[in-house]
């Protein structure tokens, strides 16, 4: 049981579809920690340095057209195991294959608009929180629930 990390992103079809609430909510909800939080216009650059290991696949330009296209809602969440755990919440990549009750199984219909990143593994949280957010952006602080969260 490890304290981690995870960078999660509400993508512009999240933000344009007013999804915004609904999917901090449901990470708010489950008992985890906000960290930081910020609305973005994404830079090709980032986009493409963030998604650096699918370079060369053939969706890649739509990905990276996609993900800049317009701004998108930046999180850093910290929790045991939150990084597993946010993949479950968001579901499968392909919303078609989420199961239900996942927000992309809940929300989306379409690989290319699916709404929400969220990374793949501690290291990745580590990176991605790292690439994405500046020094002095993200909070250390001890919600008044938290025993009531974990005993
Ligand atoms: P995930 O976002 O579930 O971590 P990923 O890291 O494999 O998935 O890919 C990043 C994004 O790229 C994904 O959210 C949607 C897009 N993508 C992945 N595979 C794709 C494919 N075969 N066709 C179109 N878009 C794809
Ligand atoms: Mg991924």
């Amino acid at each position: 049981e490890e304290v981690e990390e995870t960078y999660i992103m509400v993508k512009p079809d999240g933000v344009q579809r007013g999804l915004v609430g609904e999917i901090i909510s449901r990470f708010e909800k489950k008992g985890f920690l906000l960290k930081g939080l910020k609305l973005f216009q994404c830079p090709k650059e980032l986009a493409e340095e963030h998604y650096k290991d699918l370079k060369g696949k053939p969706f890649f330009p739509k990905l990276i057209d996609y993900v800049t296209s317009g701004p998108v809602v930046c999180m850093a969440w910290e929790g045991v195991g939150v990084v597993a755990s946010a993949r479950k919440l968001i579901g499968a990549t392909n919303p078609l294959q989420a199961e239900p009750g996942t927000i992309r199984g809940d929300l989306a219909v379409q690989m290319g608009r699916n709404v929400v990143h969220g990374s793949d593994s501690p290291e990745n949280g580590k990176r991605e929180i790292a690439l994405w957010f500046k020094e002095g952006e993200l909070c250390s602080w001890v919600p008044i629930q938290a025993p009531w969260l974990r005993e």
